[in-house]
């Protein structure tokens, strides 16, 4: 009887889990299936400046491979890697590395390779999609070296310049990007401004932007994979995260796979977000221009709200 019940409870509690990933996904949630995944390193624990292999393996409800994945931004899966110190991004698909082959899909095994610079924690989030529905998992992975990462440098300034990097393939760029380093001359000046001063948990804020190249409004903006701007929001401490999509005014509502995307677009990008908890954010934004991936990156501080916490719809 005892057994039965602590099996419900961890049944319940699994369950609990599953819900709270439903709200991964900002304002706009998309209808969130139930099924787990893993991440196997290579090596593990995982070493500083070693080229780190990544096995994502993703199970339905049942145990049984998640096979067939949808295509959603132009990708079966998605994966972003982002430093505890919130200084550096990584967006990685399996494709930008390998042909992706049947027998993988049917396993439902993808692999990626990254080369992690320093030691600390990491954030590695995983997105997919089938028929019924997305399913987002986050795991904090622990990265042994002699160089570590640096403090989180609290900088809650609105205007910068961020640099572009030229994309190695169609929509491919599987190097680590140092938001902090980015600044250059040549670089894209970026502002970005919130519609609420001080945002509260629970409350929807729009975050805009408004790009500028040697101080002429960028207006010839082009999709990266499939979404005009890609978001990855983590929260200091790496224990709350959001993926989402953002576009022009009035298209800003990206999530549902059926959005209109543009050809061309700019100066202004917004998106609309919703916070679950309180505390210091950091909004990287992915956009394209030309043959360029640019990565932005701000920093919000959330406040608690006073609304019943949990749905945010
Ligand atoms: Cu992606």
């Amino acid at each position: 009887m005892g057994k039965i019940n602590l099996i419900l409870i961890v049944g319940v509690l699994l369950i609990l889990a599953g819900c709270m990933q439903g709200h991964d996904h900002g304002s706009h949630s998309m209808e969130q299936i139930k099924a787990q995944a893993n991440v196997i390193t290579n090596p593990s624990p995982i070493q500083a400046g070693e080229l780190t292999s990544l096995t994502a393996v993703f199970k339905d409800d049942k145990g049984k491979p998640l096979y067939p994945l949808m295509t959603h931004h132009g990708r079966k899966v998605h994966m972003l890697i982002i430093s505890e110190d919130l200084g550096m991004i990584a967006h990685l698909h399996p494709d930008d590395f390998n042909t992706v082959s049947e027998e993988m899909e049917l396993a439902s095994q993808y692999e990626f390779e990254f080369t992690f610079p320093k030691a600390g924690k990491y954030i590695v989030a995983l997105d997919v999609m089938n028929n019924e529905g997305a399913f987002s998992k986050q795991f904090v992975v622990n990265v042994e070296g002699a160089e570590k990462l640096s403090k989180i440098n609290k900088d809650l300034s609105t205007t910068k310049i961020f640099q572009g990097f030229e994309e190695q393939g169609i929509d491919r760029y599987v190097d680590p990007v140092f938001v902090s380093d980015s600044i250059s001359e040549s670089g894209y000046t970026v502002k970005f401004s919130t519609d609420v001063d001080h945002p509260h948990t629970h409350e929807e804020v729009t975050l805009s932007y408004h790009i500028e190249k040697d101080n002429v409004p960028v207006t010839d903006l082009v999709p990266f994979l499939d979404a005009p701007m890609h978001f990855g929001i983590v929260k200091a401490g790496l224990d709350g995260f959001m993926h989402t999509h953002g576009g022009p005014p009035g298209m800003s509502d990206q999530d549902d796979h059926d959005a209109t995307v543009p050809d061309k677009f700019g100066p202004d990008l917004e998106v609309k977000v919703s916070f679950p908890e309180p505390g210091l954010w950091q909004i990287f934004g992915q956009i394209k221009h030309e043959n360029k991936i640019i990565f932005t990156s701000f920093m919000m501080e959330v406040i608690e709200g006073h609304g019943i916490g949990g749905d945010d719809e």
